[in-house]
């Protein structure tokens, strides 16, 4: 999973960036520093952990999360209808499966805001705007082309053209009318046949709500506040970036005795990966043997023999069956022999739906 992170300059993008990946990148360089940054985490599974306690591998592979941190603010503004971010960033943000967007809700006397005072509801706004500006300017630039080619297509070649034309106008008419993508009523169908233009819109939102210290004992009423102004597919997440970028540096019991003294929940890393995985509506399934045991992610819904092409492209193609068990009932049976032995293994075939917790052990021939 990639995530991009986006925002106004200033809003404290890359703290949260180095808070979300354990990375040291200086920040406050006012957007002197062009650079896209890229990190990992690891997401933390309990699940995982256990069943590693249990096998002893010599490897255990958490999923991990990509961030890229997209500097200099809404970099597209100005840029007008079409003109876009750079294709650097431009091409971060196609990969990414969605959008982190980090909102100054902190009030340093020290770190001017762009606008001049700090309105999370008045950021959040202009950057759906600029993104549905560079989604109307991609609609645009498609349609004109679309319509010649329609034109000069013989009778029997225009229906599919004519389709896309419809498609996309009615796209336009909803950007203009300043309504995201996800807010659209497109069917699951429209949004596969636009899949391949990468809307900024049609990418679920995380907003980041970027936070003052003191602030930390309401973030669930600030979160709140956000969330009812907030359309679908977005998720909302109150965090406070500077503090938690300097618990990156302590000790993990050090970190927990601090975030207990001061009121903070769960590490912001690990709560902004969860709610992206709920976001995108994925689930984890695990695998093993003597070597590694390992986390792996696919979309709810995925069959076996698509979880198994994740695992290696030969699992796909020479898929004969997944013998399936959940980790819990593995971790109480100590051994797939065990469960083989008690009839709990269950053998399902290419079009069985893997389910969250699922432990998948693959049969394949090639
Ligand atoms: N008080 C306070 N300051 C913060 C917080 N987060 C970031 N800052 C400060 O705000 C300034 C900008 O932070 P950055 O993380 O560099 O912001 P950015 O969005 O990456 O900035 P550009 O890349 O230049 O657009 C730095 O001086 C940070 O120390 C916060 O939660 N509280
Ligand atoms: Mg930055």
């Amino acid at each position: 999973m990639q995530l991009a992170i986006v925002g106004l300059a200033r809003s404290g993008k890359t703290t949260v960036f180095d808070a979300l990946t354990g990375g040291h990148i200086p920040t406050g360089t006012y957007g002197a520093d062009a650079g896209l940054h890229v990190g990992a985490f690891k997401v933390p599974d309990d699940r995982l952990d256990r069943l590693g306690a249990l096998f002893k591998p010599k490897k255990l592979v958490h999923a991990d999360v990509h961030y890229v941190d997209c500097p200099g603010g809404l970099v597209w503004r100005g840029a007008g209808r079409g003109g876009g971010p750079g294709p650097q960033i431009q091409a971060a943000l196609d990969r990414s499966d969605a959008l982190v967007h980090v909102v100054r809700a902190f009030r340093s006397e020290s770190v001017p805001h762009p606008e001049g005072s700090v309105d999370p509801h008045r950021d959040i706004e202009a950057l759906n705007l600029e993104m549905a500006f560079a989604d109307l300017g991609v609609v645009e630039k498609r349609l004109e082309r679309l319509d010649t080619a329609v034109r000069s297509a013989r009778a029997g070649e225009r229906e599919v053209g004519e389709h896309e034309l419809a498609l996309l106008r009615r796209v336009k008419e909803g950007l203009e009318a300043e309504k995201p993508l996800h807010a659209q009523s497109l069917t699951g169908e429209d949004l596969r046949s636009l899949a391949n233009y990468n809307f900024l819109t049609a990418k679920p939102l995380l907003i980041i709500l970027n936070i003052d210290e003191e602030d930390v004992s309401r973030a669930g009423a600030l979160e709140e506040e956000i969330r009812r102004r907030s359309g679908p597919q977005t998720a909302v997440a109150a965090v406070c970036g500077s503090l938690e970028r300097e618990l990156v540096d302590l000790s993990p019991e050090e970190a927990a005795e601090f975030r207990a003294d001061l009121g903070l929940g769960e590490p912001a890393a690990a709560r902004v990966s969860r709610l992206c995985f709920d976001l995108l509506g994925l689930v984890s399934f695990f695998t093993g043997n003597e070597d590694e045991w390992r986390a792996w992610t696919v979309p709810r819904g995925s069959l076996a023999v698509k979880a198994a092409g994740k695992v290696h492209s030969d699992m796909e193609r020479g898929f004969i069956r997944a013998e399936v068990i959940r980790w819990d009932e593995l971790l109480e049976l100590g051994s797939l022999a065990e469960a083989r032995k008690r009839g709990v293994l269950r053998g399902e075939g290419k079009g069985y739906e893997v389910q969250d917790g699922d432990v998948l052990h693959i049969l394949f021939n090639v």
